[in-house]
Parts: C-alpha cells; sequence; structure tokens
C-alpha cells in the first residue's frame, strides 16, 4: 500500500506503524536504495522516501551537472507534486488556509538563500537560489519574497488544492489550535548533494506545520537549522518539529559534530538526543535528520511520536529500532 495511504488509514498512536516510513532515500544509478561509496562518484541522499527527487538530483549529477543544480533540481519535483500534501504545491495551508512556502538552498561556498512565507509561487527553493544569485541579501520574507519572486520572471499559481482546502475545511469544524507535524505532516524534503568535483549543496524546502499560525515559520529556511553545508566536513538537513531544530542549530550542529569526528550517522543520533534532552517528558514531535560527508559517506537519525528511535545507514533504509531513550 502506498505509504501516506497507509498512514492515512492508520490509527497513527504507535511508533511501529510510523517507523514504516524511511527517513532517507539514496540514489545511485537510477535506484534510491542502494549507496556505494567510491571517490570521484557522486552522491545524492534526501529525507523520506521521496526516490523521484532522489532520482532527477542523480540524473544531473551522472551527467556532470553540479551539485547545486541537482540540489535544487531535485527537491523541484516534491514541489510540483499537488500529492506531497507538505511542500509546494498542494501544501496544507496556514491557520487562515493560505499556502505559504518556506525554502532554502546552500553550496560550497557557503553561498547561501532562502525565503520564508513565501506565497504564491511553486519553487520556493528556485526564488531561494535566485535570493542568493541575484541579491546582496541572503534572506527574503513575506511580500517582499513574493515581489522579487514575481519580479524575478516566476509565474503565480493559486497553490491551494481543492484536496487541501476541504481538509483545512474540516479542521476547521473543530478548530482547536494546535497543528500536526509528527505524523502525517512529515514530509519536508531535505536533499543533499557531493558532485564528482567534490563540492556539496543542499536545498530544503516545505509548506510547513499545517494549520499553522500565519506568519509562522519553521526550521526549514533557516541556514544552519534546517539545512547546513560546510565544504571541509559535510551538509545535513532537518526533517520534523521545526521549532525544536531552530532552539538547537540543528543542521549547524550535526556538522559539527561530524567534524569531531562521528560518522553521518553517529552525528545525527547525537543530534537528536540532545533535542531530546531538552524535551524530557515530551512525546508528541518528529524530529530526523540526514547528513552527508565529504567521502560520500551517509547516515540518518529519526525519533518518532511515543519516543521510539530509528536508525539509518549508508543503506538508507535500516528500520530497526535501536533504543528507547526514556529506558536510558
Ligand atoms: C517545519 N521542519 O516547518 C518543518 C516541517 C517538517 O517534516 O520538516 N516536516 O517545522
Amino acid at each position: 500500500m502506498h505509504r501516506r495511504k497507509f498512514l492515512k488509514n492508520s490509527a497513527l498512536t504507535s511508533a511501529a506503524v510510523l517507523g514504516t516510513a524511511p527517513l532517507i532515500s539514496c540514489a545511485e544509478t537510477g535506484t534510491k536504495t542502494s549507496q556505494k561509496i567510491s571517490p570521484g562518484r557522486p552522491v545524492t541522499i534526501c529525507t523520506w522516501d521521496f526516490g523521484n527527487a532522489t532520482e532527477k538530483a542523480w540524473s544531473v549529477l551522472n551527467t556532470g551537472g553540479s551539485a547545486l543544480d541537482a540540489a535544487e533540481q531535485g527537491v523541484m519535483v516534491e514541489e510540483a507534486d499537488p500529492e506531497n500534501q507538505t511542500v509546494g504545491l498542494g501544501g496544507r495551508p496556514d491557520r487562515d488556509g493560505i499556502v505559504t512556502l518556506d525554502a532554502c538552498i546552500m553550496d560550497s561556498k557557503s553561498n547561501c538563500g532562502a525565503v520564508m512565507g513565501l506565497e504564491g509561487y511553486v519553487h520556493a527553493v528556485s526564488v531561494a537560489r535566485r535570493v542568493m544569485e541575484e541579491t546582496p541579501h541572503v534572506i527574503l520574507a513575506g511580500d517582499g519574497a513574493s515581489q522579487f519572486a514575481a519580479e524575478q520572471g516566476f509565474s503565480r499559481t493559486d497553490l491551494l488544492t481543492e484536496r487541501s482546502r476541504q481538509e483545512w475545511m474540516e479542521w476547521k469544524k473543530t478548530s482547536k489550535y494546535t497543528p500536526v507535524i509528527n505524523i502525517e505532516n512529515h514530509d519536508t524534503i531535505g536533499l543533499l548533494t557531493l558532485d564528482a568535483k567534490g563540492d556539496l549543496a543542499g536545498a530544503c524546502t516545505t509548506s510547513g506545520m499545517a494549520y499553522k499560525l500565519r506568519g509562522r515559520v519553521g526550521d526549514s529556511p533557516v541556514i544552519g537549522a534546517g539545512l547546513y553545508v560546510d565544504p571541509e566536513v559535510g551538509a545535513a538537513t532537518a526533517t520534523g518539529m521545526g521549532e525544536e531544530v531552530v532552539r538547537t542549530v540543528g543542521s549547524f550542529l550535526i556538522v559539527e559534530l561530524m567534524r569531531q569526528g562521528k560518522s553521518p550517522e553517529e552525528a545525527c543520533r547525537e543530534g537528536v538526543h540532545r533535542i531530546m534532552k531538552k524535551n524530557a517528558g515530551r512525546t508528541d514531535f518528529q524530529i530526523g535528520f540526514i547528513a552527508l560527508n565529504t567521502r560520500g559517506e551517509t547516515g540518518g537519525y529519526c525519533i518518532h511520536p511515543g519516543f521510539s528511535y530509528r536508525q539509518y545507514d549508508s543503506k538508507g533504509h535500516r528500520n530497526t529500532p535501536v533504543e528507547s531513550y526514556l529506558k536510558s
């Protein structure tokens, strides 16, 4: 059964159910699960099971494209997919029924760009890239970001699909302000790339927390929180409850842990644990990181509601619970 359908039809209370979703997708020669590490070979990974995104990124890398182009074009696949209700077109709206997008992009030279609360443009990542390349700034937000997108020639689109509108109308009927991020709303895409020249890049894009307060921005467009790239060490990106990732400057933390000698997998694990230590007693949110180092090694780590941990190695799909934080 398709994963999203499966989750929708489930009670969604047990970590075992949630554990069916892989945190990390890899691509090599067009497949999304295998990841052989060899010098000079490009690598790409992304959050969750967005095989089409990694395949696109892989095709860019495999034909000599740059890490930056691959990162952008990979996540654009999800931005354009109306069935993905947490990214781009068809994303779930905010509390007022308006879809707003957050995205950022970063390359090996510490060039970066971001948009926050962008309305009316599908490819937030491409607008973020223009901010990086065409302005002296790093972030544009709200109306200014939309104005910039228009000036750059992006075409305006209504991002709210009928499906997302209907769900929002249903939500309003009970309308207690409890935005959900830990269950179905966990499909933010963060994608990391290493090209044949050894350059790294990353991109992260999302419609954020469903039914969020108008103006709310999570971690995804915040450099250092949702995404970080350091040419000497590696790159990391986050998914899950953005507020917790911002508080801990999560992706920067993962890169710094790799700098200290940890593998991508170990760094992601340590980062998740640090966040959980600050949230003792809470079991209501999800946090995950994936990481890629300059040698092309990859890894990820995720906590699901109920505090069951899942660890992912460079094969990408090891869904074995490795420990329980509550017991330790
Ligand atoms: C946010 N981190 O806006 C994003 C949402 C997310 O998986 O990653 N969901 O907080």
